[in-house]
């Protein structure tokens, strides 16, 4: 059953497609045909996590979920409680690119406050 439509899952299309090769004409019982599979495969994605340490301000981490995870105070402070008790905590999910851009912006802006916290990011 091709045209599945943008289910995600992959899918064939053969009509309305050039046929190269065509009919072999008349009589010649011989055909081509080409099967285009969509682009519709999701991307990887990479969660960002903080981890914790002994010395990072925890105002400073609600600085950083703020900043460059566009959370809000409550939910700010709960991502901090949760990483200063548990050792690690989810700050948000990413493609791969967008992951890589945030967990370089965290450590910069703690290294240039000269705190240990440690950001990182794992595929899901
Ligand atoms: N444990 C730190 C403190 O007691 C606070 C903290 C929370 C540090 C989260 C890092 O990712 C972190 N000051």
């Amino acid at each position: 059953m091709p045209g599945a439509g943008a289910s995600g899952r992959a899918e064939v299309r053969s009509a309305r497609e050039p046929r190269r090769g065509g009919e072999g004409g008349p009589g010649s019982g011989t055909a081509v045909i080409t099967r285009t599979r969509v682009q519709t495969k999701k991307p990887d994605m990479y969660r960002v996590l903080l981890l914790n340490d002994d010395y990072t301000p925890m105002e400073f981490v609600v600085t950083v979920l703020k900043k460059y995870f566009h959370k809000d105070g409550d939910a700010a402070t709960r991502i901090m409680l949760h990483v200063h008790q548990n050792g690690v905590g989810e700050c948000g999910v990413y493609t791969y690119e967008v992951a890589e851009t945030k967990v370089t912006q965290v450590m910069d802006y703690a290294r240039k406050h000269q705190h240990p916290l440690q950001c990182i990011m794992e595929k899901k």
